[in-house]
């Protein structure tokens, strides 16, 4: 084991097990909360619980995708200082409960996600909408383009895939703005998994169609949730385009002074997330990939993904926590 190499590869790996803990503080928290129709009552504990975990760890962290602006985000705004402040600078971007209506219905897919990068290597990304397609590893770079078709996109897929077009399934959320999308999809004979929420488990999704059901992501949703799918896609492999949606002067203003000086610029998932990754997202309800938070009589068990990009390796950590206590 050559320590000297592994400083070189990017970030410190233990901060690949330390931030495991952020997740599972911020899912246990949500999930207390969860089916109890408050959105909002969920996203702020977990946003909480994620804070305090997160002042624990041995960075100089700063929140570059997180709850918001300062004036509009008591907690966890863009431009936040945590961590310890002793340790390796780096970039964090944040969704402590990323599919807040989903949780507070208790559906599929919720989950608590955190992705951490070398200073300076992630995208800034207003909070407006981006136009997004992705799909898992072991394909042709190049092969979908956000500007052709959604039929040209799922044949191309199909083919590569060695299946028909009938045999593959597009996720997009449930958006009366995706009307004319999810009629060109279904024109092709493709299947849809319509979600609520949650684009950026939609996204991680299409990287184990095995397990998923989902070959391609494909819609409209959140800026920053795009980032965060991308660090992850970035991690386990995969290819994402995404293109900022900025159709008013104000938004093209607002995406100038975060540094994105061409609007129409279409980035790539290693655009979004440079460098060394690292993500991880633990289950707040039962989904496709993890399992939800569950509340035993004498133990709460946890369900984490968490990924690096230097190295690709995808770890699956079950944890039982027998001290309650410290929720
Ligand atoms: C998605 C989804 C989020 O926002 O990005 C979506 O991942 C997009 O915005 O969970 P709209 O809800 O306006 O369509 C969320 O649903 C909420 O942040």
């Amino acid at each position: 084991m050559n320590i000297a190499h592994n400083i070189a590869a990017g970030l410190d790996r233990i901060l690949t097990m330390e931030v495991v803990r952020v997740t599972e503080r911020a899912a246990v928290a949500a999930a207390r909360l969860r089916g109890r129709g408050d959105e909002k009552a969920a996203d702020q504990v977990a946003v909480d619980a994620m804070r305090q975990e997160l002042n624990r760890l041995a960075i100089k962290g700063t929140v570059v995708i997180g709850e918001g602006e300062r004036d509009e985000a008591p907690m966890l705004y863009i431009g936040e200082e945590v961590g310890t402040g002793k340790g390796p600078a780096v970039d964090i971007a944040l969704d402590p409960l990323e599919g807040t209506t989903v949780c507070a219905k208790n559906l599929p897919n919720a989950l608590a996600v955190i992705a951490i990068a070398e200073k300076g290597s992630l995208l800034f990304a207003p909070d407006v909408y981006m136009d997004k397609i992705a799909i898992g590893p072991g394909y042709p770079e190049g092969l979908i383009d956000i500007d052709a078709s959604p039929a040209e996109n799922l044949a191309n897929l199909a083919k590569a895939k060695g299946v028909a077009v009938s045999d593959i399934t597009a996720c997009i959320l449930d958006r009366p703005r995706h009307a004319k999308l999810i009629d060109a999809v279904r024109a092709t004979g493709a299947a849809i998994r319509l979600i609520g929420d949650g684009d950026v488990a939609g996204i991680i999704h299409t990287t184990d169609p095995d397990e998923t059901g989902i070959d391609i992501y494909l819609g409209t949703g959140g800026a920053p949730e795009g980032v965060l799918a991308a660090a992850a896609l970035r991690c386990t492999g995969g290819q994402m385009q995404g293109r900022l949606i900025l159709d008013t002067p104000e938004k093209v203003a607002r995406a100038e002074k975060m540094g994105i000086s061409d609007p129409k610029r279409v980035y790539r998932a290693q655009d979004m997330a440079r460098g060394d990754v690292l993500f991880a997202a633990t289950g707040v309800t039962d989904g496709n990939l993890l399992d939800g938070v569950k509340f035993g009589r004498t133990f709460i068990t946890t369900h984490t993904i968490v990924l690096r990009s230097s190295s690709r390796t995808v770890r699956e950590i079950k944890a039982r926590h027998q001290d309650l206590d410290k929720f």
